[in-house]
């Protein structure tokens, strides 16, 4: 299968093109390098250094013997967009290329119009490039569970059969997020929605939940092939900032009570379902979502898996919340469609804990503290980053 992987050099998108491309997938990917940007503009980089795509992609093929080719540009120039389409000709489009974090889309007005605009309009483009030049492509789109927010009834795969007033229909699940980035996840889901509609576009949303990790089975293969890790209170997602602060001997940082609750995946679970999406595609017309995640905890949760696991003391500090969101809530999600599918999914187990404190070990000398504290807070519409 010829696959397109956009985001290609960010921290999911890189061991994704390696694990398609090592299953005998014809890979492609595109990216802007907005990532490697904004790390410049915060000050703070990647824990695990990476090379630049070029380098990384010379790397693979070296070690695998497999192509992976590379497009350079911004999914919000929609000639880039089209261009890619045309020339790659992929039978799937795998689309992670989006600003990811929530405080990064919270620090002010201009990083909240930024993410929104980066986010739907460059999927917005994606979507009339595949239905202008051929509409059998395969949209598998990086949404995310925080689409949903804590809503007290269970959380469904996408849809909801609604019965109102005598009268029943399936229905979008209603979306309550806790972000502007999060919310940029919820427009797209509704623009990919109607594209199926009006234009019978196939397409899979992947809701998927805080992911954790850093190797996959070819990222390890050796050090050219490592994909980012981040730590810093901006990009850094919960478990693998708690893993670094138990290395560095600083207190875990649970953001007020740490009763929040959030579903989780192991980056080898990521690439996964992403390859058995890819294989298994969506009907014309049929916008199918799946809840791509394995486990849920509570934040404390997390913190005291982390914390049993590593060899040495660690802290527990409970921080004023820098962000709006319950901290004592009902959660139950259904996420069965990507076990059906085929996943077999990796639990919270020490043995990836324990490679993560190894990670973090070999380069903790590269961290920098500062970083590490929660400055942006929701409550506020303009934020400082760095401690001044
Ligand atoms: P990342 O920031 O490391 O990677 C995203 C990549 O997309 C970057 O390399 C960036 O340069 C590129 N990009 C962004 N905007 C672009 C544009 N307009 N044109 C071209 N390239 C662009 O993020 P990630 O952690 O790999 O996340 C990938 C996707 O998965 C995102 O859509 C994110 O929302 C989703 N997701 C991530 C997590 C997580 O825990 N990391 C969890 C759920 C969902
Ligand atoms: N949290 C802490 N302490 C920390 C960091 C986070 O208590 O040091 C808490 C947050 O308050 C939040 C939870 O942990 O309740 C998750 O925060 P996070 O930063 O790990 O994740 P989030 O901001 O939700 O975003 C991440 C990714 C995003 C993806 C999302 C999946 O950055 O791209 O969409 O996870 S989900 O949360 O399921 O929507």
């Amino acid at each position: 299968m010829r696959i397109l992987v956009l985001g290609g050099d960010g921290y999911l998108g890189w061991p994704t093109a390696l694990h398609l491309s090592d299953r005998g997938h014809q890979v492609a990917v595109a990216d802007s390098f907005v990532r490697r940007q904004y790390d410049h503009e915060l000050g703070v980089w990647s824990l695990v250094p990476i090379e630049p795509l070029p380098v990384r992609t010379r790397a693979w093929h070296e070690v695998s013997g497999h192509s992976i080719s590379a497009f350079v540009g911004d999914l919000t120039d929609a000639e880039f967009t089209y261009r890619i389409v045309r020339e790659f000709r992929p039978d799937t489009i795998v689309h992670f290329a989006e600003q990811r974090s929530a405080p990064y889309s919270e620090i002010d007005r201009k990083h909240a119009v930024y993410t929104q605009v980066n986010n739907v309009v460059g999927t917005l483009n994606l979507l009339y490039a595949i239905a202008e030049i051929d509409r059998d492509i395969h949209l598998v789109k990086l949404g995310t569970m925080g689409e949903y927010g804590t809503p007290d009834i269970d959380i469904e795969e996408g849809w909801l059969e609604v019965t109102h007033k005598g009268r029943t229909d399936r229905m979008l699940y209603p979306k309550r997020p806790g972000s502007f980035y999060h919310l940029s996840k919820v427009h797209d889901s509704h623009n990919i929605e109607f594209a199926c509609r009006i234009w019978g576009l196939r397409a899979t949303d992947l809701n998927q939940g805080v992911v954790y990790g850093q190797q996959t089975p070819q990222t390890a293969l050796e050090d050219r092939l490592a994909t980012r890790f981040d730590y810093d209170a901006i990009f850094g997602t919960v478990l693998n900032r708690f893993v670094v602060q138990a290395v560095l001997g600083e207190p875990l940082t649970i953001y007020g009570e740490g009763g929040q609750t959030r579903g989780v995946i192991d980056i080898r679970d990521t690439v996964e379902c992403l390859r058995i999406t890819a294989e298994q595609p969506a009907a014309r017309g049929e916008f199918r979502v799946f809840n791509q995640m394995t486990e849920s905890f509570t934040v404390t949760e997390i913190a005291k898996v982390v914390a049993t696991a590593f060899s040495g003391e660690v802290g527990i500090e409970n921080l004023d919340n820098p962000r709006v969101e319950s901290e004592t809530h009902y959660y139950n999600v259904v996420h069965s469609g990507l076990v059906e599918l085929g996943l077999t999914p990796h639990c919270l187990s020490d043995t990836l804990i324990t490679s993560m404190f190894e990670v973090a070990e070999r380069y903790k000398h590269r961290v920098d503290r500062d970083a590490l504290l929660p400055l942006v807070n929701w409550r506020r519409t303009a934020n400082q980053v760095r401690p001044s």
